[in-house]
């Protein structure tokens, strides 16, 4: 069973509708359901046109949606509110749509607005007023693509909503722009395709370069494992100087070598050419990342888990050593969980904080989950959040 048919995200359906109506005193013309997710691995290799493996997760943001009639007050107007934190009445956010305009419009908020904005950039798209209600369950700030997960349930609806056609590939892209030039952040396009264009017990193959994907059969059950998640709570942005930092660092790269992205460059050896060392060193993680993709998708189809959990906690060292972009949370993290028997271990997204994950057998959850608990508890950090993941469905109507 996907997340998609369970008893809770049903149960929270359900109290969605009835949170709308109270609110706008209408009924939502639909709900849309899209997930978080988790990288297995291929990190910070989207932008350089590269591989990555992610997968939606059974945590996602649930979007209630009417559009407005022209006859109605204020038909141009956005409403926008969330459950979020909310015990009363969620507040409303009201944007009018023509005065959408980039970096006008921050917190969570910023992120529907950011794709109505995109949308009507589009020739032939004209969108207006409508009334939205978001329920999420994908922690803030855990390097789970809350955002994202925000941003395409937006956007499947609307795409439902107006018939706009739109397929999965274009969607992605336009949630890309929405974040890069409305909401500011330069981030890549893994996040909204892993969100987008997941299926059930499957990983994504994507080729950011081509877009190109295919799906990955996760030999998890088979196996008798699973994959934990740590959020350490420490939390991140990726409008934050570091992310942004690295992404120079690899254009710089690409350039000393003059070569249109990193992912041309087939082996460290071709970086010696890089003068800079800094920028030597960010792209080595690149390049070795790129393989340890192809390496993890031929091992998953080999059904080595070994072999899996060896390729991400290389990643990992990988992320700490070379693009620094670990913590000492997430590193304390990783290594309690092999200590305590994981089959490989890393953290997993933009890092500066979030989440790691660690792919373990079922029955060493408990004592992994203990080990990591101690492991904070004795180096003086906040007590983490920690709970295992299933790859679920990618978005669509609920
Ligand atoms: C964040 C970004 F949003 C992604 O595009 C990707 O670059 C990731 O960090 C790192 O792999 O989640």
């Amino acid at each position: 069973m996907n997340n998609s048919d369970s008893p809770e995200t049903a149960q929270r359906i359900a109290n969605l509708r009835q949170k709308f109506f109270k609110l706008y005193g209408h009924h939502p013309e639909g709900i849309w359901r899209a997930p978080g997710r988790v990288n297995l691995i291929g990190e910070h290799t989207d932008y350089n046109m590269g591989y990555v493996l992610p997968f939606a997760i059974d945590k996602n943001a649930l979007v209630a949606i009417r559009r407005k009639s022209q006859l109605e007050p204020e038909p141009n107007i956005l409403s926008f509110a969330s459950t979020y934190g909310q015990n009363t009445s969620p507040e409303v956010t009201s944007v009018p749509v023509d005065g959408l305009a980039p970096t006008s419009i921050s917190g969570w908020a910023a992120y529907p607005a950011a794709v109505v904005w995109a949308l009507n950039q589009l020739e032939d798209v004209e969108l207006a007023g409508f009334e939205l209600l978001v329920d999420s369950d994908v922690p803030v700030g855990s390097g789970l693509s809350s955002s994202h997960a925000l941003e395409v349930g937006t956007i499947v609806a609307l795409n439902d909503l107006y018939e706009l056609g739109l397929s999965l590939t274009q969607m992605a892209q336009l949630t890309q722009r929405a974040e890069n030039e409305f909401v500011g952040a330069p981030t890549g396009i893994m996040d909204q395709s892993a969100s987008l264009m997941s299926h059930a017990d499957h990983a994504l193959f994507l080729d950011c370069r081509s877009m190109d994907s295919r799906a990955v059969p996760l030999p998890l059950a088979q196996n008798d494992a699973v994959v934990l998640v740590i959020d350490t709570r420490v939390e991140h942005s990726h409008v934050d100087g570091g992310y942004a930092a690295r992404r120079r660092s690899c254009e710089e790269a690409a350039a000393a070598l003059q070569v249109s992205s990193l992912r041309e460059v087939g082996s460290v050896l071709e970086l010696e050419d890089v003068e800079d060392p800094l920028a030597r060193r960010r792209a080595k993680h690149i390049v070795t990342e790129n393989q340890r993709v192809l390496e993890t998708v031929a091992a998953l189809e080999a059904g080595d888990l070994e072999a899996v959990g060896k390729l991400l906690y290389q990643s990992h060292v990988s992320m700490r050593d070379d693009y620094e972009i670990s913590c000492e949370e997430l590193d304390a993290a990783v290594e309690a969980s092999l200590k305590a028997g994981a089959i490989g271990a890393r953290m997993t997204g933009g890092g500066f904080g979030g989440s790691s994950i660690a792919l373990i057998k079922r029955d060493h959850i408990a004592s992994v989950s203990q080990a990591v608990n101690d492991a904070f508890a004795k180096a003086g950090f906040e007590t983490p959040n920690i709970f295992t993941v299933i790859a679920d469905e990618g978005a669509g109507r609920a």
